[in-house]
């Protein structure tokens, strides 16, 4: 009953709807609607009160829950099952357990905070409460696996154009799963896959967005190579508002351009959006490091890298990690 009291006043944001309507839409008495308001304003929405107008609903705060998140989403698949929640260990660990248990594509698990947040090649993430957008989506894409890459070309793409079209912000890839912005991390993507030997059973895709982290908020070690969209732009956003875009902006690349036959434009887009193709970059891997130029990203998400020694490298993501040759991108 919470969340129908909450829907039908974020349905109505800036107007008044009448406690009358809404005990009678709702079927519960105008006490109980008036102690749903409470508890919202103690929760931290701003909603105006007037005993002949009825309620009006002025400030949503930045929490993330499933009502707010998905109210004037527009999408028809992600997003339409959503789990939020104060603290997990991981959002993709998660879904992993959601996606065994059948959940449908499109399922978003997304929480406050995160005590285990996962990296590629068992590195950390940096989740701490409030700030950030740490997030998982089960897809099923009707692939073989070995097209599984496309899942993080799509959602980095996805990614650019969402920061674009909510934050303003012109931001780039580093190959693989990196969304840098000024030389520094803003966004990390690790794809999970679960397959047989000719079809994808489900990808986990887990997004992590610093949304309105200061400074201060990463730990020493990281505090030189990461960045968030408050300090790119020197102001807070809400996490719905990006949230929204980049659920958007991925549905609308995985419904229309992620066959084939469209995705080499998509893989346009990213190249374009590259900060280290005709790069000198160093290549660090299991068998030690090397540095090249990165020449070109193939269909299949390797990275073609031309070595000083003239040898020309096909990379993998779960490989290799790279860097510039003289800082992080
Ligand atoms: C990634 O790995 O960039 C993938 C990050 C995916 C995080 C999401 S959050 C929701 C979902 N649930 C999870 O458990 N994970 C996903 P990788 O390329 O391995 O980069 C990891 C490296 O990025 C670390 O070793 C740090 O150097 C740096 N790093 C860690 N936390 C960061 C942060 N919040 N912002 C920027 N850089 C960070």
């Amino acid at each position: 009953m919470r969340d129908a009291v909450l829907a039908i006043l974020l349905e109505n944001m800036d107007r008044y709807v009448s406690g009358q309507e809404m005990s009678r839409t709702l079927g519960i008495t105008r006490a109980a609607v008036w102690k749903y308001i409470k508890l919202f304003e103690n929760e931290g929405y701003l909603i105006e009160s007037s005993t002949k107008k009825g309620y009006r609903l002025k400030h949503v705060p930045d929490v993330l829950d499933w009502v707010v998140l998905t109210n004037r989403l527009n999408t028809t698949v992600l997003g339409k099952n959503m789990e939020c929640h104060p603290t997990l260990a991981s959002t993709n660990a998660r879904a992993k357990e959601l996606a065994l248990g059948g959940a449908p594509e499109g399922t978003v698990v997304i929480a406050e905070e995160q005590s285990g947040g996962r990296g590629r090649l068992g590195r950390r993430w940096v989740s701490p409460p409030g700030k950030g957008i740490w997030m998982s989506i089960i897809l099923k894409p009707k692939l073989p696996p070995e097209k599984v890459p496309r899942v993080t070309v799509m959602t980095a793409v996805a990614l650019i154009r969402a920061l674009k079209h909510a934050a303003g912000l012109e931001a780039g890839i580093k190959w693989p799963n990196d969304i840098i912005c000024n030389g520094k991390k803003l966004c990390g993507i690790l794809a999970e896959v679960n397959a047989e030997p000719d079809i994808i059973n489900y990808a986990i895709v887990g997004i992590g967005i610093n949304v309105n982290l200061s400074a201060d908020d990463f730990p020493e070690e990281i505090e030189n190579i990461a960045t968030s969209i408050k300090i790119e732009t020197g102001r807070e956003f809400s996490r719905r508002s990006i949230f929204q875009a980049v659920l958007e902006s991925m549905e609308e690349i995985y419904l229309n351009s992620f066959n084939d036959e469209n995705f080499e434009r998509l893989l346009r887009d990213y190249r374009a959006y590259s900060v280290i193709l005709g790069k000198r970059i160093s290549v660090v891997g299991s068998a030690g490091e090397f540095v090249g130029k990165a020449i070109d990203f193939a269909e299949d998400g390797s990275l073609l890298v031309q070595s000083d020694d003239g040898r020309l490298e096909k990379l993998w993501a779960g490989d290799v990690s790279i860097r510039g040759e003289k800082g992080y991108v």
